[in-house]
């Protein structure tokens, strides 16, 4: 997953984009990266691996110059440990466009030939996301005239959704020009956009989080549709249109699950609100079919499992409980492979209060459960602290499929539930019961807030995708994934940041 921004102002906007990174933190740790463009028209680019606050020094802010800019955060994904890959990337031809991505596309394998035999370009890294930039440039190029301008630039966005597959949603840049930002016809990965009056003018900005807009005071717009694009000239123009013929309309649910950030709104959708009916609704289930349940205690782990074990607790009318309490400044850790590490990782990042779990039935709360190592610890955590019965409740359904749309999720054989039913998980967890959500309920908790959003990207429940996929992609990512995993074995001391995602 990965966090975008862009900004058209008036005035600098160099800590405007610092600052926006910075609350789009939580959807990328890896990679840092923020390109302005001066009054010239002269690109400014700032990148590396490393979180906001290590990649950006008071110099290179300096450097940064310009009333136009944009900005990525990346999360790690497979074959993306090379600093070459932080985002936003360049290319000269035609404009100087510069372009940052979250997402993920299915047929890079096949763009990236296409690319070199057809457009004799050259891509010269892994990240689909040069792919991206070089099928927009190219677009761009093949048209009748080199007018860059809304019609041309829409024009070349269409040229794009023909030809990509997958989830994207793109901020780019025209050096000395104007920005522009897409969604894919699918809608799959959020963006939204806002505006805020300035002494000199209407400023624009887009993101992929409508928080980012909130902390810098610009009022939130709208999302930007599946198929849609917007681009702002550098005088602060505006100018929107749906660039693909048939969109649908899909989003990914698991931005309600965890990784949006719960303060923002997407596609009309507060976060937490959904949260918070996942939580009622797991509490139903329970009701329903646990009525004779013997649960003391409701314990949600942090962060993500509070608003849900909350509404829960409310729901059920049984005690909500604080019983883990997590290191804030855990920073980077060095993870050498294998179980004890993991256990240690885990035991570092979280601590159980003993005397919440003594003698008691307590029931723990999390998001989600993926790989289960972390839940298997923490189940284990809380007998340790002297609880009599472990409990275990999902917020979602069981996590079975590989996920294609950009989430870094493991290989599906990496997944506890794949070939599992729900209670031989529950016994790989250690817990005495799993409760798991249903999809039915979870997509409620999503909709409730939006009923347009008819259909959602619920792959990693279902194996259903919403876009057209390639059987030998699923082959090639399982090389991928499990290649990437031994390399990282490989590595003498691996690093791997552990932020807040278990
Ligand atoms: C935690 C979000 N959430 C916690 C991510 C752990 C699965 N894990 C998914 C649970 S936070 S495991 O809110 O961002 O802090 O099942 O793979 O062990």
């Amino acid at each position: 997953m990965c966090g975008i921004v862009g900004i058209v102002g008036h005035s600098p906007v160099n800590q405007a984009l610092y600052d926006a990174l910075l609350v789009l933190q939580h959807r990328g740790q890896d990679a840092a990266g923020i390109v302005t463009c001066d009054a010239e028209g002269r690109l400014h680019l700032c990148k590396d691996n490393g979180l906001v606050r290590d990649v950006f020094s008071a110099r290179h802010m300096h450097n940064l110059l310009g009333t136009m800019g944009i900005g990525h955060v990346r999360y790690p994904t497979a074959g993306s440990a090379s600093s070459a890959e932080a985002q936003p990337f360049y290319v000269n031809s035609p404009f100087g466009i510069t372009l940052g991505h979250n997402g993920n596309l299915t047929n890079a394998a096949e763009l990236k030939r296409e690319l070199f035999l057809q457009d004799r370009r050259h891509i010269n890294t892994d990240s689909d996301s040069e792919i991206l930039l070089n099928i927009l440039a190219q677009e761009l190029l093949g048209q009748q005239g080199l007018e860059l301008g809304p019609a041309s630039v829409f024009r070349a966005v269409e040229g794009v959704h023909r030809r990509c597959r997958g989830a994207y949603a793109v901020v780019a840049m025209f050096a000395g020009q104007g920005m522009l930002a897409f969604r894919d016809p699918i809608g799959i990965r959020p963006v939204v956009f806002g505006q805020r009056m300035s002494a000199q003018g209407m400023e624009y900005m887009v993101a992929s989080e409508s928080v980012a807009l909130n902390t810098l005071g610009f009022e939130l717009v709208r999302d930007l549709e599946p198929g849609e694009a917007i681009y702002i000239e550098a005088d602060g123009t505006l100018h929107t249109q749906i660039c693909a013929h048939s969109p649908q309309f899909a989003p990914c649910i698991f931005e309600y699950v965890y990784f949006a950030r719960p303060d923002s709104v997407i596609d009309n959708v507060f976060v937490h609100r959904a949260r918070m009916r996942m939580g009622k609704r797991l509490g139903q289930k329970i009701r329903r079919c646990w009525p004779e349940h013997d649960i003391d205690v409701i314990i949600p782990i942090p962060d993500t499992g509070r608003t849900v074990a909350l509404e829960m607790a409310h729901e059920l009318g049984i005690k909500y409980r604080e019983g883990f309490i997590k290191n804030r400044y855990i920073g980077r850790t060095f993870i050498m492979p294998g179980q004890t590490q993991r256990r240690k990782s885990v035991r570092q990042k979280l601590n159980s209060i003993h005397l919440e779990f003594k003698g008691k039935n307590v029931l723990l709360v999390d998001d989600s459960i993926v790989r289960g190592t972390t839940s298997r610890e923490i189940v284990s955590m809380a007998r340790e602290s002297g609880a009599r019965k472990v409990y275990f409740a999902s917020a979602a359904p069981p996590v079975r499929y590989p996920n294609i749309y950009g989430i870094d999720m493991p290989a599906a054989d990496e997944l506890i539930a794949h070939n599992r039913d729900e209670a031989q998980v529950c016994t790989a967890l250690g817990a005495d019961r799993l409760i798991y959500q249903d999809l039915e309920d979870l997509i409620e908790s999503v909709r409730k807030g939006n009923p347009r959003l008819k259909t959602l990207d619920c792959s990693v429940f279902t194996g259903e995708y919403v876009s057209e996929v390639q059987g030998e992609y699923f082959h090639m990512l399982r090389q991928k994934r499990n290649d990437q995993a031994k390399q990282d074995q490989l590595r003498p001391s691996a690093t791997l940041d552990l932020h807040n995602h278990a």
